[in-house]
Order: C-alpha cells, then structure tokens, then sequence
C-alpha cells in the first residue's frame, strides 16, 4: 500500500511554464479534449499506471473481486508553477476514507484515488483528531505500549487494515492539483475498462469547478500589485463526467455525488446531473447535514433519504455504513441488468 517514490504535492518545476502550449479554449465543443491537448499530464503517471494495472489483473486473475475506485479530498488549483499560492477547499476525505472501508468490509477491492495528505482508510481513525499520536501510547517498564483506553478499539482497525493488506485490496493513488485529478482519474478508468460491469466509480472527491490554465499560469510566485489588488480570472473545469460514462468506462457503474448549501437547490441540481451525463446515481449531501444525512437520486426521479437516528448519531454509527450496502445493492442489479 505504500512505497511509492514521488509526492503529488510537490510542484514540478522541471515542467516549468512552456509557452509554447496552447492556450485553453474558452469554451467549445470538446472542452475535455481541449484540456488534455494543452495540459501536461504528472510525470509520475506511468508508475501508476503500472501499479494500476498490476492490482486490477491480480483481482481478475486470483479473487474475481468487484473494483470501487473511490475519489476523496479536495483538489488544489495552482496559481504559479512554482506554486507558493493555491486555492483550496474544505474536504478532508472523511467520506471517501470511511466509505473505502465498508466497500472493503463488502468484499470490493479499492483503488483510493486521494488527496496527499487528507483522510486514508483505516489511520483516518488516529491521523487526523484533536489528540496527539503519543497520546495513544504509554510507557510500561521502559517500553511503549498502547494505552489501555484506546488498545480493543486500535485491535479492531489494526486487524481489518491488515486484511486488506495482505489480501492486497487496496491501493492508494495520490493527487493535490485538479490537473493531476483529472489525468489520473482518465488513466484509472481506462485501466478499469476491462474490469466491464464489475467496477463502480464512487466520485466522492470534491473537484474544483474553476481553474487557472497551464498557459496562463505564470512562472514564479506572484508579487504585490501596484494597484494592491490581485485578480486572479479563472476557466470553468470541463465537466469531465460524460468522457467517463460514455468513453472512458462506458460499462462500470458511475455514482457521483453533489454538494450543495442550499436545500432548495439539491435535489433539482442531482436530477439534472443525471439528465446531462446519464449516469447511475446521484448522491446528494448538504454540506451542514453530510454526515448524518444523504439522498439517492436515480434516473426514474426516485428519492431515497438515508439517515441517522438520534440514537446512531450519540453512538457514533457512520452514515457510510447505512450508504455502502445500499450502493453494493445497486451495483448487484447494474451488473445483473
Ligand atoms: O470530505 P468530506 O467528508 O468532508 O466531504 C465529503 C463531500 C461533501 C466532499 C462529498 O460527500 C461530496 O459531496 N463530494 C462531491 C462534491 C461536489 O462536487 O459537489
């Protein structure tokens, strides 16, 4: 699961600016393609593209696993190559993190397709909390051991981390920037192509909708204006969804989700993303109520709230383990239809 030799959140200098990269299309009939041509794709690519395809022949050939790539975290976006300067946004990858986990405990193998740094299966539960990782331990006749308030419920996590491990079901594939996101997701589901029904795509990842192209990027970090105002004019991400359906993985499964503030919108914007790309499902969260409350829309206009109960919510039951067995029960009847 790990070993890897690069860093997704290093800037890659030695692709400093090329001027002589097209500029970025406003806007035109294949945006997609557009931003492929005149953008550099990571240089790390083709490592993982072997790793890739190393994991999905593995399970074809020895366990005949079902394959979720799960996407997670946010995406930067760059605003120097030599980037000092991003813009960012909230997600940790608490959703994808945990929902990697119970497609595991489902018997799906998982490509986590991840921000560096944000929420993993499995360490999510110690990485990222309030305490200090020593905070976990205790010394006992000068030796470390894990303190005893802590010890069952680490057992627990240790040995489903270990299961996956060593059944070698999941794989941990970084990005930072939208561009390496969107390199890396087309390279995946090609990969994937082969897998045909049995691989659900779960885009849980919040993507950026903006973005400053490579042609338009400059070089260093910016300096202060005279004017003392910086305005930065970004370009609209091609919505890369419908490539997804209908080339990249025109067989697999595709559940993307929406985040919305506002619950007036969430539910017109989720069908409408089903109308324009002609995916499976939709996954709708508020970004107040995400974690205790999500909605699945489906093709037919059906709308299926899962929720906590008060009672789950004080007993720290994950909304993760509601939605994962009610999306392996869509994945069934895709593969059986
Ligand atoms: O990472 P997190 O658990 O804090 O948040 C998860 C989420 C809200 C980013 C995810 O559930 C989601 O809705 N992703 C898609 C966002 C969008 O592009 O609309």
């Amino acid at each position: 699961m790990s070993g890897k030799s690069y860093h997704t959140s290093n800037p890659e200098t030695e692709g400093a600016i090329d001027r002589n990269v097209p500029d970025f299309p406003i806007a035109g009939q294949s945006e997609e393609e557009s931003y492929f041509r005149t953008h550099s794709a990571p240089s790390y690519l083709p490592e993982i593209q072997a790793q890739l395809e190393s994991f999905i022949e593995y399970h074809l050939k020895n366990t005949g696993k079902r394959i979720a790539l799960v996407t997670s975290g946010g995406t930067t976006v760059p605003l120097e190559n030599n980037t000092v300067r991003f813009i960012d946004n909230f997600s940790a990858g608490t959703r994808g993190a945990t929902s990697a986990e119970y497609f595991l405990e489902n018997g799906y193998a998982v490509i986590f397709l991840h921000r560096e740094f944000s929420l993993l299966p499995y360490s999510r539960h110690y990485s990222h909390t309030t305490n200090c990782f020593l905070d976990y331990m205790v010394e006992k006749d000068n030796k470390i051991e894990i303190s005893p308030d802590f010890a069952p419920e680490m057992l627990q996590v240790l040995r489903k981390y270990n299961a996956a491990k060593s059944s070698n079901s999941l794989i941990l594939v970084p990005f930072t920037t939208v561009n390496q996101y969107l390199f890396t997701l087309r390279m995946g589901s090609e990969a994937l192509k082969k897998m045909g029904k049995n691989a659900l795509f779960y885009l849980a990842a919040a993507v950026s909708d903006f973005f400053l192209p490579q042609s338009r990027m400059p070089q260093h970090k910016i300096q202060s204006q005279a004017s003392g105002k910086l305005i930065v004019d970004l370009e609209q991400v091609p919505k890369f969804l419908s490539r997804l359906v209908d080339n990249w993985a025109p067989r697999s499964m595709i559940i993307s989700f929406k985040l919305e503030t506002d619950d007036s919108i969430l539910i017109k914007k989720a069908t409408a993303a089903l109308d324009k790309y002609q995916h499976q499902l939709v996954i709708g969260n508020l970004l107040q109520t995400r974690k205790k409350e999500v909605v699945f829309v489906k093709p037919d206009s059906s709308q299926d709230w899962v929720r906590l109960t008060d009672k789950q919510v004080e007993t720290n039951v994950e909304i993760e383990s509601l939605i994962i067995p009610k999306v392996v029960q869509e994945h069934t009847l895709w593969i059986n239809s």
